[in-house]
């Protein structure tokens, strides 16, 4: 297990890599080209650059997120085949540069779907939420608009405002496209892109969808269990591989998460680990890490990652915003920092417990 942090980069993100090197216990950051478009070729030029200013700041790059993937693909239009080249092209470019892990996801239209970016909590943060009354309520095309006021000047990723101001063609893209259709065109881009992943040893980590079921009528295929399992046969390939975002899955009660990670046992490359606190099945907001403010187990979470034997990269995901920070909404820096201190901290006391046999530490004084 190695612990990192999301890095957006110095253009856009309000936390520096320094900041990030002094978080005890962090190494790596997991970053991104951000100007770049689902179905841009990503040049070696580009990369490189931003490898070395990772490198300088003592850091190293653990792993992309995320490379996007272009409508097309996940539509399953003609076009298909020249952004599935160029996605090839992407990941050659990033192999050579030693890159291994690379994180998507396959929702249409919108990524992620919060319907507030700053509920307030009793301790006075602020905390990302969702309310399926509120999306029941809602018209999609005035989903962006619901919420950009909150997004503190930031460009959240998957609802850049180019994007959303064509939500009504892009909906229109997935009219024919149903949850059997939508697997199908995942499992066709993951057999393409095999070949460059296996040449050059790549990780392909997908995220769930979040939440983990179909909104405003669209498909959702990764959401459970039985789904995530199965696109792991479709292409039986351990670089066909899974982000598991405790966070995510677990916006499904349904879910049982540290069975989930068993289930997933070699597949898992990356993990997102973060709580969150019901009201009730149709209404959460994202907690801070501890299991205590959250209704997850957080220790079973990172028991089971432990057991499975799990060592990719590993990052707090969405913090609270405490302390008056101004930053992205999930992505400022000291609630991350943290999760991280305290997810460390469960990590070496589950590695301890292990490496000692159970026995009680004051047997070896
Ligand atoms: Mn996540």
């Amino acid at each position: 297990m190695e612990m990192t942090l999301r890095w957006y980069g110095s253009a856009f993100d309000t936390v520096t890599l320094k900041q990030i090197r002094q978080i005890p216990g962090v190494t790596g950051v997991i970053t991104t080209l951000y100007h770049t478009k689902p179905g841009d070729v990503w040049d070696s030029g580009s990369i490189r650059a931003l490898k070395s200013e990772v490198q300088a700041s003592g850091l190293h790059i653990s792993g992309i997120e995320s490379v996007n993937i272009h409508d097309a693909i996940k539509t399953g239009a003609p076009e298909r085949e020249q952004y599935i080249a160029n996605y090839m092209e992407t990941l050659e470019n990033l192999g050579k540069e030693d890159i291994h892990l690379v994180c998507y996801n396959f929702m249409p239209v919108f990524d992620w779907t919060r319907t507030e970016l700053a509920r307030v909590r009793p301790d006075g943060s602020t905390v990302l939420a969702y309310t399926k009354q509120a999306v029941d309520a809602l018209d999609p095309e005035k989903m962006f608009a619901s919420i950009s006021g909150d997004m503190n000047g930031a460009i959240m990723p998957g609802w850049e405002p180019e994007r959303m101001a064509q939500v009504k063609e892009l909906f229109a893209l997935y009219k024919g496209v149903d949850t059997e259709k939508l697997f199908a065109n995942l499992t066709y881009f993951l057999e393409k892109i095999m070949p460059v992943c296996d040449k050059y040893n790549i990780n392909m980590a997908i995220h769930p969808d979040d939440p983990a079921w179909s909104v405003f009528g669209l498909p959702r295929i990764i959401t459970c269990r039985q789904n995530i399992l199965r696109l792991m046969q479709a292409v039986d390939n351990p670089h066909n591989g899974v982000t598991f975002c405790s966070g995510s899955y677990g916006t499904n009660l349904n879910n049982d998460l540290p069975d989930m990670i068993r289930a997933l046992k070699g597949r898992i490359h990356f993990a997102h680990v973060r709580n969150l606190k019901f009201h009730s099945p149709d209404d959460f907001e994202e907690a801070a890490h501890l299991s205590s403010d959250g209704d997850f187990d957080m220790y079973e979470i990172m028991k089971a990652l432990y057991e499975t034997g799990f060592d990719g990269p590993i990052r707090p995901d969405h913090g609270r915003m405490i302390w008056d920070e101004t930053a992205m909404p999930g992505y400022g820096l000291y609630d991350r920092a943290l999760g991280a201190a305290y997810l460390n901290g469960l990590w070496e006391a589950i590695e301890k417990n292990a490496q000692r046999g159970g026995v009680s530490a004051h047997a070896f004084k």
